[in-house]
């Protein structure tokens, strides 16, 4: 008899390869693009089997339904991402998805209801690897989302508009303060943590502040051969020094805070040219949002200086800015009840990678566990959990999920 959480694990296998990947002998699914499309029609079928109502909100997120005992009763939201980066693990993100579908389908296998309505939800996009924005399907959700940031292409010039969504009733996803009891995620840590305590799940407390930029500096395209080095005004090689500067400063600051140029573009990108402009992208965080805003204030002054000293035009463009957001106190109580319910010893430690729960903390309380995985890789296929940590998870989202609903005002 395989396990939910064995289940689960395969079910992210099974969405790891094609028609539910869009990169020849990889992992890549990006939002609304074909394979997305196909990984949303075998998860709804997934959870229609778990014994939930299914249906598609106005910016793609798939939202199975479990009723609940209290007639209007505010939902508790389960949920995580469908989406990847380029080349990615197979658990980043649909991992959480399954692991609430197991929860919902062990409820409905006992004929059990509680209080509340769950809906398990797989984001669409957290990623922002097809179109600029990330998180940008959880923002919907939360009503956090301006109608100004559905104006955007994705690499080929595909609008966000034309790409198979009702731009118009884009917004109308978000959902009315109140009617969302709390969310909860499960997710890889995606971090050595875990591992290196020889713990299978931990509470988190909180996510990483995030600043993300594009940065555009710009020279003069010339001959490789004729220009001598002195008249260069070459772009790439002022990203290079960029790029050096900005790792420096976050090496540095000797704290929590990373700094990641993950993205860069050389242009017009001939071997016999010097390229006449560099385009990169820089992403910032730290648990602390003051330092994380120093630290880039800092990057992008360091640039700009080296920008002058070139005579490179420097641009640059802010893409989003993700407050830090502490999980809520009480849900990490409970979670630490759970994981210690299921025989496990409760353990804190914070996320510095994103999750839509740093989005959906706008909306209502939430909380996340981490699971164990190999080495702490992720955005890479070599990212691995192990199924018997799925399992000890479901115990103890199902164990939360129990002391939720024990803790229900009902009134
Ligand atoms: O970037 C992140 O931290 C997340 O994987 N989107
Ligand atoms: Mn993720
Ligand atoms: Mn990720």
């Amino acid at each position: 008899m395989v396990t939910g959480g064995e289940r689960a694990v395969a079910r992210c296998d099974i969405l790891g390869v094609a028609p539910y990947s869009d990169m020849e002998g990889g992992l890549y699914r990006g939002y609304l693009a074909p394979a997305h499309r196909a990984a949303l029609d075998r998860t709804s079928h997934w959870m229609t089997e778990a014994g939930m109502a299914v249906r598609l909100d106005p910016a793609a997120n798939l939202i199975g339904r479990y009723e609940g005992g209290v007639p209007g009763a505010p939902a508790l939201l389960i949920g995580s991402h469908i989406d990847s980066v380029r080349d990615a693990g197979r658990y980043d993100g649909p991992l959480g998805i399954m692991l609430g579908i197991e929860a919902v389908d062990a409820l409905h296998c006992a004929g059990r209801r509680l209080p509340f309505p769950i809906e398990v939800v797989a984001f669409g996009d957290e990623e922002g690897s097809r179109f600029p924005a990330a998180m940008l399907t959880s923002r919907a959700m939360a009503g956090t989302l301006d109608a100004a940031a559905l104006d955007m292409a994705d690499g080929e010039g595909v609008a966000l508009a034309d790409a198979g969504v009702d731009i118009a009733a884009y917004l109308s996803a978000a959902r009315a303060p109140g009617a969302t009891l709390a969310y909860l995620e499960a997710h890889i840590e995606q971090g050595p943590v875990l591992e290196a305590q020889g713990l299978a799940v931990g509470t988190v407390t909180g996510i990483a502040a995030q600043l993300r930029y594009r940065i555009s500096l710009t020279g003069m395209a010339g001959h490789a051969g004729t220009t001598s080095m002195p008249l260069r005004r070459d772009a790439l090689a002022g990203a290079a020094e960029a790029m050096l500067a900005i790792e420096g400063i976050a090496r540095e600051d000797g704290s929590d805070l990373v700094a990641t140029v993950g993205r860069i573009e050389a242009l017009p990108g001939a071997a016999n040219v010097i390229p006449g402009e560099a385009r990169f992208t820089l992403d910032v965080r730290s648990g602390d949002e003051a330092r994380r805003n120093r630290a880039a204030k800092a990057m992008l002054d360091a640039v700009a200086a080296i920008a002058d000293r070139r005579e490179l035009d420097f641009a640059m463009e802010r893409i989003h800015d993700l407050p830090a957001s502490p999980c809520d106190a009480a849900l990490m109580n409970l979670m630490d009840a759970a994981i210690a319910d299921a025989g496990h010893p409760p353990f804190r430690l914070v996320s510095g990678a994103g999750h839509d729960a740093m989005v959906m903390a706008s909306l209502c309380p939430t909380a996340m566990l981490f699971i164990r995985c190999k080495l702490g890789i992720s955005h890479n296929p070599a990212e691995h959990v192990d199924p018997a940590d799925a399992d000890i998870a479901l115990r103890a989202m199902l164990g939360f999920m129990e002391k939720l609903g024990e803790n229900f005002d009902r009134a």
